[in-house]
């Protein structure tokens, strides 16, 4: 990606402004890519892998924490190297298999570029988080240049976003230091998740096995 400028992230009005505008040109970019695969889905297979989208540009104040927190300046050229997920867009789904489902199918899409990925569900972080994160580029199309620019894509089910919302939440209540026994609370309450997850899609399984069964009887008594 072209770099910007090297100044004090403030102190360069106008490197931020196009910054943020190529940022929320890939949000734009990506989000379009996503409701048409999802579109696309529901006219093959008459079924949504998306249950809704979120994105979000990252506040000037989480970039500079992050940065700080990294052991780095707060400067323009380092939030563009190291902050991943200034633009992020979170993709939450009905059941895990959609999950992998989605992001096989944004691992196919052949102007992005995937990355890295990290699975937080096969692998999940010791706070007991859970989701599928992807780091993409998307080339932007200027009138004089293309920039390739960085979307993290969180993809996790309704459960595992209700939990990351609450433990985010509660996470910044404490400011990082909860006392024990909420941190194992919360971690109790991941394995909750996920067992209503397994059982949600188990559910579901049998649900279209049995829907399947039904209309064969139907077809054999008609
Ligand atoms: P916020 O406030 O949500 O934006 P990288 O981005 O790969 O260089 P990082 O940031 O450690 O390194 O990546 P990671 O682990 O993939 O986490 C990125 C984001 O995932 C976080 O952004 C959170 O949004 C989410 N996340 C990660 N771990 C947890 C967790 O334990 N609980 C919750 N609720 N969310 C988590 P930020 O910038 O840390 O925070």
């Amino acid at each position: 990606m072209n770099q910007l400028s090297h100044s004090n992230i403030g102190d360069d009005a106008d490197s931020w402004k196009t910054l943020m505008f190529i940022y929320n040109s890939a949000l734009k970019e990506v989000g379009t890519k996503l409701e048409i695969l999802n579109d696309e889905f529901q006219h093959v297979h008459q079924y949504n892998p998306i249950e809704y989208i979120k994105s979000r540009i990252k506040s000037p104040q989480s970039i500079v924490k992050k940065l700080k927190r990294n052991g780095y300046e707060s400067s323009i050229a380092n939030m563009e190297k190291y902050i991943n997920d200034i633009a992020g867009i979170r993709i939450v789904c009905s059941f895990t298999s959609d999950i992998y489902r989605m992001a096989e199918m944004i691992g196919k899409q052949n102007d992005l570029t995937v990355v890295s990925v990290k699975d937080y569900i096969k692998h999940p972080k010791e706070s007991g988080y859970k989701s599928y994160h992807m780091l993409i580029t998307v080339p932007i199309f200027l009138s004089d240049r293309v920039v390739d620019t960085k979307v993290e894509i969180q993809i996790r089910t309704m459960a595992m976003d209700f939990w990351a919302s609450l433990e985010h939440k509660i996470y910044y209540k404490f400011e990082g230091n909860a006392p024990g026994y909420i941190s194992e609370d919360l971690k109790e309450c991941s394995e909750i998740v996920s067992m209503l997850d397994d059982k949600m899609l188990s559910l579901n399984e049998a649900i279209i096995k049995a829907k399947e069964e039904q209309e064969k009887q139907m077809n054999f008594n008609s």
